[in-house]
């Protein structure tokens, strides 16, 4: 029995070996040419977190669900088996083992980074952003407002920028739960009733909602009947731009 269990794994192993570099290559090849655009420093920050933890899943879906299909198939019981069901407890160490270790070592890694590092890295530049744009967004069923206070801009339902400018975006909702999401910017911020929260993003592509419809803000807090239809127009134009918008809105 032992020997089999030790055949057993070795297989196992191998076909982990030729399994897991391939599932890799597929992941590679899915970031580079399917995933979604990204225009912000933040969403940088957010996509190198999503891509590594794709890698991993993508390791653990393997690690998982080879065993099983490999024990489905090789210790199949033979349909003319008159035997009545038996329960195999054979602890086996290494393998035991492994998997502790194995597991342990990727929540270990994955709390540190993507997890705090990322979170570090996303601090660090909120709080290097030294007198950013301030733009007050309010959410409430189903539409956005973006009011700029420095500018004297008030209620603007389209949401204009500078681009290469780190923005903090002060959020709140006038009635239920919302969240304040751009997603080519590639990160979001909750609106909490009775809260008043903030991000800062810094965008770095000159994009509107016309050319690509993942810059536009999006509620992505499920808020009611008209949630989906809650967007707003994005426009992240240069600093000249934006100043003269800002100057034509004040008249
Ligand atoms: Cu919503």
């Amino acid at each position: 029995m032992k020997r089999n269990l030790w055949r057993d794994f070795i297989n196992v192993v191998i076909i982990w070996a030729i399994l897991i570099p391939i599932a890799q290559t597929f992941v590679f090849w899915s970031v580079d040419h399917l995933w979604p655009a990204v225009a912000s420093l933040q969403g940088e920050i957010t996509k190198d977190a999503i891509t590594f933890i794709y890698h991993v899943t993508v390791v653990v879906f393997i690690l998982v669900t080879v065993p099983f299909v490999y024990a489905a198939i090789v210790h199949r019981v033979p349909l003319d088996d008159k035997q009545s069901a038996q329960i195999h407890r054979h602890a086996f160490g290494p393998f035991t083992l492994a998997w502790l270790g194995i597991s342990i070592m990727i929540n270990t890694v994955v709390f540190v980074y993507p997890g705090m590092v990322g979170l570090e890295q996303l601090w660090n530049i909120a709080a290097d952003a030294k007198d950013p744009l301030v733009v007050d967004v309010t959410g409430q069923q189903w539409q956005w407002s973006f009011s700029y206070p420095k500018q004297g801009v008030m209620n603007s339902r389209v949401l204009e920028v500078p681009v290469d400018q780190p923005i903090k975006f002060i959020v709140k909702t006038d009635d239920v739960m919302h969240s304040f999401w751009v997603p080519i910017w590639g990160i979001k911020q909750a609106l909490v009733p009775g809260e008043t929260r903030s991000i800062v993003i810094t965008p770095t592509e000159e994009v509107t909602t016309d050319q690509n419809p993942l810059a536009r803000v999006q509620c992505s807090w499920d808020c009611g009947l008209g949630h989906a239809q809650m967007r707003a127009v994005v426009k992240v134009v240069s600093d000249k731009e934006f100043k003269a918008w800002v100057a034509n809105q004040s008249f």
